[in-house]
């Protein structure tokens, strides 16, 4: 008896405002779900964070329901729970996965809390902040006690745990009962498979690079599902790797090495079945910082989906040192003005609009912003 194990696929997130990333996130789902169908597994489990958002578009929920038909033509049964990011967190709230339930998809919630496959135990409970955490022990006792009639026991959760993140956990490992044979989890988007109890507990990880932050995991551990082999009684896992749809560079560059540096990464894209993601530090020397800025974009702007500099002269040039100084003041209130975006983007357009508009440089200006609007609106 074997399943698929997958997570956090976050479909419908528009990552950095680009509508390619929303599509790259689908694409990259669906890929999972055909190579979960060539696996001939009798059923999948999906740990939560199907969704990005409590309230996807219709086009997102389009694309699981797709998946969805796909697998169920294929005899796989689906089991889920909602994750933080697809619960409605107000009282009675349901999950947007509650619109696939009469499409076949075997949704466990606080009302249908377990399910009897052949004579495999399959329970769970959807995400819980850390002020339920006492109500949710409850719920997993609960489980345990009902598990106990049954041979074989998985227990889906998304939440975390001390153990993989210190200070955002809601569960400590001494928190969950230890008779399950496989602890289908999700939340952290790293893969992680560690023996609990007689049994696994695994993180399948998110499907695609959801920050910056999961590019070390992604380049030690891949990205994908696994495949859980539960006719014995600890059981089997096989990592399955899927390929996120493009690559994510981050680069430190040390100012005398730039041209050099530019050169290596242009080779390296070159080898690249897509645009890549581009994440640049330069750091060392004195440099002018929008030279630099510039000759990345016009070097590498065509070449990746998104290029995010950080530019660190030691010293300012006196160029930038009189933008400094003038626009301090102005720099400070614009960015408390834009605080409610929270977009790092945002006030990087106004600071450099600011920049051009206050040198008189219009063209310059309109650069920018038509640059700025092709990245996030095309
Ligand atoms: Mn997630």
């Amino acid at each position: 008896m074997r399943f698929a194990h997958i997570a956090d696929s976050h479909l419908g997130f528009r990552q950095y405002g680009l509508y390619q990333r929303e599509k790259d996130f689908s694409d990259v789902f669906k890929r999972n779900i055909d190579r979960i169908i060539e696996e001939k597994v009798d059923f999948v489990i999906h740990s939560g964070d199907l969704f990005h958002m409590s309230k996807p578009s219709p086009k997102t929920l389009l694309i699981f329901q797709e998946a969805l038909l796909k697998l169920k033509e294929n005899d796989i049964d689906v089991f889920a729970i909602a994750g933080n990011h697809d619960t409605v967190m107000r009282k009675d709230a349901l999950p947007p996965q509650i619109l696939s339930k009469n499409l076949g998809l075997k949704l466990i919630s606080p009302n249908k809390p377990y399910y009897i496959y052949e004579d495999i135990f399959i329970g769970g409970s959807p995400y819980q902040s850390k002020p339920y955490r006492s109500n949710l022990i409850d719920s997993i006792n609960l489980l345990s006690k009902e598990a106990e009639k049954y041979e074989r026991r998985i227990l889906i959760l998304h939440q975390g745990i001390d153990k993989y993140i210190p200070f955002e956990f809601e569960l400590e490992l001494s928190d969950i009962p230890q008779n399950f044979d496989y602890y289908c989890l999700g939340h952290i988007h790293s893969r992680i498979v560690e023996d609990f109890g007689n049994g696994k507990l695994a993180y399948s990880g998110s499907t695609e690079i959801c920050s910056k932050s999961e590019v070390s995991d992604y380049q030690k551990n891949r990205k994908g599902f696994y495949i859980v082999d539960i006719s014995k009684k600890n059981p089997e896992i096989e990592k399955i790797d899927v390929k996120p749809k493009r690559e994510f560079i981050i680069k430190h560059i040390d100012y005398s090495n730039l041209n050099n540096d530019i050169s290596y990464l242009k080779e390296k894209i070159r080898n690249l079945d897509e645009k890549p993601i581009l994440d640049i530090t330069v750091e060392g020397g004195n440099f002018n910082r929008s030279d630099v800025y510039e000759k990345l974009i016009n070097e590498l702007g065509d070449l990746t989906l998104r290029i995010k500099s950080d530019l660190n002269p030691e010293q300012l040039t006196r160029d930038d040192e009189k933008v400094e100084n003038s626009t301090l003041n102005t720099k400070d209130l614009l960015i408390k003005s834009l605080s409610e975006y929270g977009n790092e983007d945002i006030n990087n357009l106004a600071i450099n609009l600011l920049d051009k508009l206050s040198k008189d440089k219009i063209d310059d200006a309109k650069r920018v912003a038509k640059h700025f609007c092709t990245e996030y609106f095309s």
